[in-house]
C-alpha cells in the first residue's frame, strides 16, 4: 500500500465495486461494475461467491463486503472446522429446487431442501424436469405428491429437451435477480442451465470423461449471465446439501405443522404424549400426515446437533482467545 493509493482512498474517488464470481484459497475473482474481471486477495474478510464487495484501488484485496440480502449456508466440510458455518452462495433471490419427474421423487428430500432454501432468505421454486419422459397424467401425480410438502411454493414443469416450461423459469428470473439451482446429481440441472443460457456452459452427464480435458477453464465462472439479464450462481458448494441452523427455515417449510400446533394446549408442546395436543389430534383425524411430523422432528434434531457443535466450537475459541489475552 503506498501513499498515492491512500490519498485516493481518502477522497473516495477510486473505490472499485463488484461481485465475487469465484473463490480459490485466499483469492477472490471479482467482476467489477465496469465489466473488468480481477483476481484479488481476500485475507481478513469472510467472503462468499455472490458477495457484493469493494476492492482496494490498487487491485490488491477485498476491502469491504456489503451486507448480504440472503445466504445459503451449510456446515463447513473443511477438516478441523467442526461446528463452523460456510456460506456457499450469497445474495440469491430465487433457489430452484430441482427434481426429475421420472426419478426417485422424494418428499423427504424436498422438505430438507426447502428448509435450506427458506433458511437462506431466498424464495424457493420447485422445478420438475424431464417431463418429456412421462405422460401428462404421470407428471400430474408427481406434482401432486410434491405439492403436499411444498406449501406456498410454486412448482414448475419443464423439459430441457423440448423447451417446454423454460419460459416459466425465465418468469421467475427477471433481469437483475440472482438465481441458483440445487438438487441431486442427475436430475438435469446442468442440462437446464445450458438450455437457459442457450449454449453449453456446463458439462452434463452425457459428456464423456475424456472429452472433459481442457474444458475446465470455460466452465470456471460461477456467476453466469443469463440472456434475460438475470444472474445464475453455480458454485460447487451448492452441490452438497447439509443443514445449517437458524430455525426460520423449518418454520416456513413446515407451516402446516406450526399452524396446527398453535392450538396445542401447551405452548411448548413437543407433540409426543401431551394432553390436548392439536398436532397428534390432527394426525389421528387424518388431516396431517404422521410422516411429515416425523420428518420435521428429524430436521429439528439435526439442527439441534449442529447448534451444539457450534456452541462447542465457540467455547473452544473463547478459551483460546482467553489464553492469548493473558499477560505474558
Ligand atoms: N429426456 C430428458 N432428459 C434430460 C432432461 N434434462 C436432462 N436430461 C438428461 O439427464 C441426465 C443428467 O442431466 P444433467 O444435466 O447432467 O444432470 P445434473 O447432474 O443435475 O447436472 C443427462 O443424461 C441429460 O441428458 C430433459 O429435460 N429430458
Ligand atoms: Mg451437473
Amino acid at each position: 500500500m503506498n501513499a498515492h493509493v491512500t490519498a485516493e482512498n481518502t477522497v473516495g474517488s477510486s473505490v472499485l465495486s463488484g461481485r465475487i464470481t469465484r473463490l480459490d484459497r485466499g483469492w477472490s475473482t471479482v467482476l467489477l461494475d465496469d465489466g473488468e474481471i480481477v483476481r484479488v486477495r481476500n485475507l481478513g474478510v469472510e467472503v462468499a461467491v455472490g458477495d457484493f464487495v469493494e476492492v482496494s484501488s490498487d487491485y490488491e484485496r477485498v476491502e469491504r463486503v456489503h451486507v448480504r440480502r440472503s445466504a445459503l449456508t451449510r456446515r463447513s466440510s473443511f477438516e478441523g472446522a467442526r461446528g463452523a458455518r460456510q456460506i456457499v452462495a450469497s445474495n440469491i433471490d430465487v433457489v430452484f429446487v430441482v427434481h426429475a419427474v421420472n426419478g426417485a421423487v422424494s418428499q423427504r428430500r424436498l422438505e430438507r431442501e426447502l428448509v435450506l432454501a427458506f433458511d437462506s432468505g431466498a424464495t424457493p421454486v420447485v422445478v420438475l424436469t424431464k417431463i418429456d419422459t412421462v405422460s401428462t397424467e404421470e407428471a400430474h401425480v408427481v406434482k401432486e405428491s410434491l405439492s403436499q410438502v411444498a406449501l406456498g411454493v410454486d412448482i414448475v414443469l419443464v423439459s430441457s429437451r423440448t423447451g417446454v416450461g423454460l419460459d416459466l423459469i425465465r418468469a421467475h428470473s427477471p433481469a437483475g435477480t440472482t438465481v441458483a439451482f440445487i438438487g441431486a446429481s442427475g436430475v438435469g440441472k446442468s442440462t437446464l442451465i445450458n438450455a437457459l443460457v442457450g449454449h453449453e456452459v456446463q458439462r452434463t452427464a452425457e459428456v464423456r470423461e475424456d472429452d472433459q480435458r481442457g474444458r475446465h477453464t470455460t466452465v470456471a465462472a460461477e456467476l453466469i449471465a443469463l440472456p434475460g439479464g438475470a444472474w445464475l450462481l453455480d458454485t460447487p458448494g451448492l452441490r452438497a446439501v447439509t443443514l445449517w441452523t437458524s430455525g426460520i427455515g423449518i418454520e416456513r417449510a413446515f407451516r402446516d405443522v406450526f399452524t396446527v400446533a398453535d392450538n396445542c394446549r401447551f405452548r411448548d408442546c413437543k407433540h409426543l404424549d401431551e394432553p390436548n395436543c392439536a398436532v397428534l389430534e390432527a394426525i389421528e383425524a387424518g388431516t396431517l400426515s404422521a410422516a411429515r411430523l416425523a420428518s420435521m422432528r428429524q430436521l429439528v434434531a439435526e439442527e439441534l446437533s449442529v447448534e451444539e457443535e457450534q456452541i462447542e466450537r465457540e467455547r473452544a475459541e473463547d478459551r483460546r482467545g482467553f489464553r492469548r489475552k493473558k499477560p505474558q
